[in-house]
């Protein structure tokens, strides 16, 4: 059996840069990085209670696996590539131009309040898994005929990778050359499926191989890792040279969404294991370490974002009530008939 591959890792749990390993992010950088997974923290606290007290909808936390999603987004352009999200990367939709008040009135079922505005380089969350996939493949594909060496940065969890809809996007772009980074968060879970029933594959980077492209493994709770990994896979594709898959390794701390219970099947002693692992911990210290972090500034961030946290809910709170024709609007151009027919009956079932 083919060894899995080595796994990338740049800074230590102590914030230390590991032997050999130089930063691909100067001090701003990863201060807009740490921001960034603060934030995320700070909104999935949020939403988790609001969701609670019935005001807003289904949250998926990204809480533990900060460095994957922000260490990746931050090697991507947002004014010229082109980002592809499953449903759990919220500081990848601000970073790429998503606004925090759109999102906030998407979780209020606001559809048109919520949408993606025209020049934000994403495609709409994805709830049915790997579907985004072929898509990311297509829009890249697409983006390399176009010729301007935009790139598609698509997201997808390890549960993701045994579908179908992630094989034949990976089979699409390494026939096609497709200028797209895989970002396979492996963090260990599939809802209630662990990893290790997921697949008999000892590392999920070991799958480009059959699409004839790198597959690469990084730490996936280390940010500096997870960037300089997905950096490289960029300029890959920018240069044509194709799709690249990135399995990061990492954990996540809370539940699948706000409908399940891990209570009843995660190992406590491997959460708490997970815990001192944490993202945010290693690059806090790590800036610490080079003055570039200290405690009044940190406090001062998380005023300002609690502050721009607050707006963003109140000014979706303040929205009225959407109306039942809304969830019909901004999916269709042209809708189909069964659609208008449903619409007309406010939710009718239809016939077919
Ligand atoms: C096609 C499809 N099958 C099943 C589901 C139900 N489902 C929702 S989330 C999920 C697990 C996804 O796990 P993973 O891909 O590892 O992503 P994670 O949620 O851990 O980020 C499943 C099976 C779905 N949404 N879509």
């Amino acid at each position: 059996m083919t060894a899995s591959p080595r796994r990338l890792a740049v800074l230590s749990m102590t914030g230390r840069l590991r032997r050999g390993q130089r930063p691909s992010l100067d001090d701003a950088q990863v201060r807009e990085g740490l921001e960034l997974m603060l934030l995320s923290r700070l909104f999935d606290a949020r939403a988790t209670t609001l969701q609670r007290l019935g005001r807003w909808g289904v949250h998926s936390p990204v809480e533990g696996q900060e460095a994957a999603v922000v260490g990746a987004c931050l090697a991507v352009d947002p004014g010229r590539d082109w980002l592809v999200p499953q449903y759990r990367e919220f500081p990848a939709y601000i970073h790429h131009g998503m606004p925090l008040a759109g999102i906030a009135a998407f979780f209020t079922g606001h559809p048109a309040q919520g949408r993606i505005p025209d020049g934000v380089r994403m495609l709409p969350i994805q709830v049915a898994i790997a579907a985004q996939l072929p898509h990311a493949a297509g829009l890249a594909w697409g983006l390399r005929r176009q010729g301007g060496g935009a790139v598609v940065l698509a997201y997808c969890g390890d549960g993701a990778t045994s579908e179908g809809d992630f094989h034949e996007a990976c089979n699409l772009a390494g026939r096609m050359q497709a200028p797209v980074v895989f970002l396979v968060q492996n963090n260990g879970w599939a809802i209630s499926t662990p990893r290790s029933l997921q697949s008999a594959t000892p590392s999920l980077a070991l799958r480009a191989l059959g699409y004839g492209f790198p597959g690469v493994r990084v730490d996936g709770n280390d940010l500096l890792a997870v960037h300089q990994a997905t950096a490289t896979a960029v300029a890959r594709a920018r240069a044509g040279e194709g799709p690249t898959l990135i399995e990061a390794d990492t954990y996540r701390y809370s539940f699948h969404n706000t409908t399940d219970n891990p209570a009843a099947y995660a190992d406590p002693v491997e959460l708490a294991a997970a815990r001192r692992q944490d993202p945010i911990e290693r690059v806090r210290r790590y800036l610490t370490q080079r003055g570039a972090w200290d405690p009044a500034r940190e406090a001062a961030v998380r005023e300002r974002l609690t502050a721009t946290l607050d707006a963003a809910v109140n000014a979706a709170a303040r929205l009225p009530p959407p109306g039942p024709d809304e969830c019909f609007d901004d999916i269709y151009a042209r809708p189909p008939a069964r659609l208008l027919r449903q619409r007309a009956g406010h939710g009718a079932p239809s016939e077919a």
